[in-house]
């Protein structure tokens, strides 16, 4: 479901969210196909706690592409390597978010 994978992507081992998605991001109008259980129309409302995190996937996350040595940290240079590659027109502004979060870190 295209509402729910926009709103857990980027969350946190630990994190609590509530979120709505709207019909046309859920079952649009026409419901659930396959199981029939859910009507069309209709938004949902969830309570989601992201626990944990299992398995691998064969699709790749964003964050894996990014973090390239596999350490769970993004650091500068793979941030600024994946831009060069697939959006090669914001990588000024990639460098200046990483400038500024330095000088106005305490
Ligand atoms: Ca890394």
């Amino acid at each position: 479901m295209e509402g729910w994978e926009q709103a857990v992507l980027g969350m946190c081992i630990g994190e609590s969210k509530s979120f709505k998605v709207p019909p046309q991001l859920a079952y649009t109008d026409r419901g659930d196909d396959e199981l029939d259980i859910m009507p069309g129309g209709v938004s949902l409302i969830f309570d989601v706690e992201l626990v944990a995190i299992h398995g691998s996937s064969s699709i790749p996350t964003l964050y894996s592409q990014i973090d390239t040595n596999s350490d769970m940290f993004i650091t500068f240079e793979e941030m600024e390597a994946w831009f060069l590659k697939r959006r090669p027109s914001l990588v000024d502004l990639v460098r200046t978010a990483f400038n500024l979060d330095d000088t106005n870190r305490v």
